[in-house]
């Protein structure tokens, strides 16, 4: 008897299962993994090593290690800011490209083992492992394939070398949720005491697809980050300013170069899924400089990158760099907290909760797929308005129109934040619309075009509290007070009528191209034309990813001319500049 009512049970259970088929998906689908690595929203990036004792971007890989010597550092005060700060987990630079690893690897001696930290026996991996633990966040690991140090880089050798590193890091520390690589391969470096530049294949050289599989055996659940070549869970989004395309398709093809448009705004018909994630620092730089303590990014600027990033279907991963004395600065730390604090207050109340959702036939949208009618009970003032997709079936949305009527009159609104046409374009797994406020009585969502029939979860609207902009900038450059001028395309002069008293020479590259930017570089003076004194020379680490204001600091000399050579540039025939800055005592 007791059977036969189970039986029942159970085929009724079936019914119900088969009333409601799951839908169709429509090709490519995330892996359940990817799913959830999205849901992780934003998460923390940190930058730290040799470069922070040296005031360095770009280590050369021939730095001392026992100038690595942080004597404050706790990892459970980063976790704590970051479980603070709304991150749910954490990637740490394990190496970067000056080859020097945080944690001691038996795999080479520029170690943390060499250091001066805890008499060589500290461990930043294993530390930050642990804290991540115990406040529960997630944890990843960056291990630079290029490395400077090395003297076999560019050899099959160092390939072995850099699989073996891998696997190191990927059974000493537990569960790891992202396997962090970078683009930047190969270019000048120490090499073992060899000082050259060496070009390798960043596609072929370093086995991807063998690197892919030892991930996938030994860390089953971490995703896996990469911009280019063997294409893996995520991508890069072709920018380290802090914003994805409006438009973002989280597809692309399984082979094939990815030139920026793709890496920005994905591929409408790619054949993979491949989300975009978007990195940036909080700072202009990635790694601590004393200098750029009063450039933090203001709220606006971090709420700005929040939209242009979580709210256009991608992850946010927010790089905070830490200090000497192994903290997070202060400011860092408070404006990381400020910022989830205003990411809560803006979305606190959905306004959509209470009103009147109504389905809308095709016949009564301006679009195809139909849409929904928001009606709110009274006049209601908002000026953000979510939207998300099932992203477990595919990604559908191609277009969407959003009209708010006011005052009986039917407005169309548009996304503020983009520069041409409305925005209104993919959702994917979330998009936030911003626009001026308004004061309506109805909302209309009308899907105009999607690859298939759409699923949309969530439509919220909510009203965020007006944040105090930037200051703007005036759009006056401090070059316009330099007499620059060029005698030949790769040769820049500021000339001075009177000798001054130089200290630091600013160049801020051209923004938005690789035109013209100048990566490599010798600073001159002169007080007479003829003898030339040798200031400086080397190269702007970074420049064309990240193109912030580069500073060259130096001993006081008197000089009344100044010459910059471009030894290299990143493209093109002629030094391009977006402002230059002189810092005379
Ligand atoms: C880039 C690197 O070259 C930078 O130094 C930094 O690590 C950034 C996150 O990735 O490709």
């Amino acid at each position: 008897m007791k059977k036969l009512s189970l039986l029942l049970v159970a085929t009724a259970l079936a019914a119900c299962t088969a009333q409601v088929p799951a839908p169709e998906p429509v090709y490519p689908i995330p892996a359940e993994k990817q799913v959830k690595w999205q849901q992780m929203e934003t998460y923390a990036f940190i930058h730290f090593g040799l470069n922070t004792f040296n005031d360095m971007e770009w280590g050369y890989g021939d730095t001392d290690p026992k100038t690595f010597n942080p004597t404050h550092l706790d990892a459970e005060q980063w976790a704590r800011t970051f479980v603070e700060a709304g991150m749910k987990g954490v990637i740490l630079t394990a190496k970067h490209h000056d080859g020097f690893c945080l944690w001691p690897s038996d795999l080479t001696d520029y170690n943390i083992s060499h250091s001066s930290y805890k008499d060589g026996k500290g461990d930043v991996v294993g530390e930050l492992a642990a804290a991540c633990k115990k406040y529960g966040l997630k944890f990843g690991v960056y291990l630079s394939p290029w490395d400077r140090n090395r003297a076999d880089y560019g050899e099959p050798s160092y390939v072995e070398y850099y699989h073996a590193q891998l696997q190191d890091l990927l059974t000493r520390y537990g569960d790891i949720f992202e396997v962090w690589f970078d683009g930047a391969n190969g270019g000048d470096g120490w090499y073992g005491g060899a000082n050259e530049r060496r070009r390798i294949d960043g596609k072929t050289y370093y086995g991807w697809a063998e690197t892919f599989r030892m991930i996938r055996e030994l860390q089953p659940h971490a995703v896996i980050w990469n911009d280019g070549g063997d294409r893996g869970d995520l991508r890069w989004v072709g920018t380290e300013a802090g914003n994805v395309g409006e438009t973002n398709w989280s597809l692309l093809n399984k082979v094939g170069d990815t030139p920026f448009h793709m890496l920005h705004f994905g591929l409408e018909d790619g054949d993979s899924w491949v989300p975009g994630e978007t990195n940036t620092s909080i700072r202009p730089g990635w790694f601590y400089h004393p200098t750029e303590d009063s450039n933090v990014k203001s709220l606006s600027k971090l709420m700005d990158t929040y939209y242009k990033s979580v709210g256009r279907n991608s992850t946010l991963l927010l790089n905070f760099p830490i200090m000497p004395n192994g903290r997070i600065h202060p400011t860092d730390s408070l404006r990381g907290i400020a910022f989830n604090k205003m990411i809560h207050e803006v979305f606190k109340t959905d306004l959509a909760k209470k009103a009147k959702k109504t389905k809308l036939l095709p016949s009564e949208t301006t679009g195809k797929w139909g849409g929904t009618l928001i009606t709110f009970k009274r006049p209601t003032t908002f000026n953000r308005f979510v939207a998300e997709e099932d992203i477990r079936y595919g990604q559908r949305v191609k277009a969407f129109k959003l009209e708010a009527e006011v005052d009986g009159r039917w407005v169309s609104l548009k996304d503020e934040l983009v520069e041409n046409g409305d925005g209104l374009t993919t959702i994917g797994y979330r998009r936030i619309i911003c626009f001026p406020t308004v004061c309506a009585t109805r909302l209309r969502f009308s899907i105009v075009d999607a690859k298939a029939e759409p699923l949309i979860k969530r439509l919220s609207v909510y009203n965020a509290p007006a944040l105090t902009a930037d200051i703007p900038d005036s759009g006056e450059k401090l070059s316009s007070s330099l007499h620059i001028f060029f005698p030949n395309p790769k040769q820049m002069f500021i000339d001075y009528d009177q000798e001054q008293n130089i200290t630091a020479f600013r160049y801020l590259p051209p923004q938005g191209k690789r035109d013209g930017v100048v990566t490599h570089y010798t600073l001159w003076a002169s007080n007479d034309w003829s003898n030339w004194h040798k200031v400086a020379s080397g190269e702007f680490s970074n420049i064309v990813n990240n193109p912030i204001w580069q500073t060259i600091r130096f001993a006081p000399i008197k000089a009344k001319i100044l010459r910059l050579d471009a030894e290299r540039l990143a493209e093109g025939e002629r030094i391009g500049y977006d402002d230059i800055e002189v810092v005379t005592e």
